[in-house]
């Protein structure tokens, strides 16, 4: 839309989207499903799996249940800087080709940055130099450098011509591991940067946005520090990982709360056991920690197999047979249940 017609609208006191028509059926589409289960997701599902790379419609989660994921998580961290490929060796051009088949069977897009150390420190998005974020806000030493990186995202998620995506940056903003972690900013400056980041790009109409705590957060209040205005967020979400077994009963009870008042989506948007060296975890374990909230969508991370890195099930993995059962619930979404449902119309 020209700029004197926007302005023009706006002077006239007309609401303007920011998102572009399609997405906002998606979104509005989400928040039905949302009342029937929850989406499962996998992070580079179609990219590899354990003991494979790059093979056209192959998928870990397909073949233990004969069918894809209904969300499908891609990571954008080394595209900044120009990198043909992600930090975990993920060509661009492929990842494009892959969120559009997803997309075209009916399937759901996410999409997180592990962006590197704008100060360029060794340890890229896991370091935890205190002053990073307010480096390149406005009028911060390294401001041009951050809107370069954000003019390269912003063609990345042009070129997918129209589809819609979760952006989920910024994830775990509550922890103290990455260079937007709660130990190296103030809320206000993170909230700068969110409210920044997303004005930025809202050249590209086909984002929702997806704010992401990690799972150590006990109150509303902590949940919320950082939370950087509705206008700027479309979905709410943790990410909590088993570790002494998954406990995320008030996490669940605090986030699902927020999301009713806000009429906001919410999302596990990380979990898994590494390895899932538990046989019955999915039903055994994740699905009761589940319970009964309308969550939009529940994600597990890669299944890069190296080092007993994975986190979805392979066939004849020990913990197949359950998930076939997971798959089973009613309340379990993939891909066949949501290609239904036509989110896009
Ligand atoms: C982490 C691990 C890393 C990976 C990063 C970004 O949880 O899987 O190996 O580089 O996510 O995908």
């Amino acid at each position: 839309m020209r700029k004197t017609v926007v302005l023009v609208l706006l002077l006239a006191g007309v609401h303007v989207a920011a998102q572009d028509a399609q997405t906002l059926r998606f979104y509005a589409n989400l928040k039905k499903l949302s009342k029937k289960g929850f989406m499962f997701g996998h992070q580079d599902d179609l990219a590899y799996g354990v003991n494979w790379k790059y093979e056209p419609g192959r998928s870990d989660v397909k073949e233990v249940v004969g069918d894809y994921p209904a969300v499908y998580g891609w990571e954008l961290g080394g595209l900044e800087t120009g990198n043909p490929k992600n930090l975990d060796g993920v060509p661009f051009d492929k990842m494009r080709q892959f969120i559009k088949e997803g997309y075209e069977r009916g399937g759901v897009i996410t999409i997180s940055w592990h962006a590197r150390s704008p100060l360029d420190a060794p340890k890229g998005a896991w370091d935890t130099t205190h002053g990073t974020v307010a480096a390149i806000l406005p009028g911060g030493s390294h401001h041009q450098l951050y809107t370069s990186w954000l003019d390269k995202l912003a063609d990345f998620f042009l070129s997918l011509k129209g589809i819609p995506v979760l952006f989920r940056p910024y994830h775990e903003l509550t922890g103290n591991w990455f260079w937007w972690g709660k130990n190296t900013c103030t809320a206000e400056e993170f909230k700068t940067l969110w409210r920044f980041t997303v004005n930025y790009l809202r050249k590209a109409p086909n984002l929702l946005y997806v704010y992401n705590t990690s799972g150590n957060f006990s109150t509303r209040e902590e949940y919320l520090e950082r939370y950087p205005g509705d206008d700027v967020v479309e979905m709410i979400s943790f990410d909590a990982y088993q570790y002494n077994g998954l406990n995320i009963g008030k996490q669940l009870e605090i986030v699902s709360k927020i999301a009713g008042e806000k009429d906001k989506l919410f999302a596990l948007a990380e979990t898994g056991y590494e390895a899932i060296p538990d046989a019955h975890w999915w039903t055994g374990t994740l699905l009761k920690a589940i319970g009964e909230y309308n969550l939009s969508y529940v994600l597990v991370w890669r299944n890069y197999g190296v080092n007993n890195h994975f986190y979805a099930p392979h066939k004849g993995h020990g913990s197949a047979k359950d998930f076939v059962k997971f798959y089973g619930e009613e309340r379990t979404l993939f891909e066949k249940d949501v290609a239904k449902e036509k989110l896009y119309q």
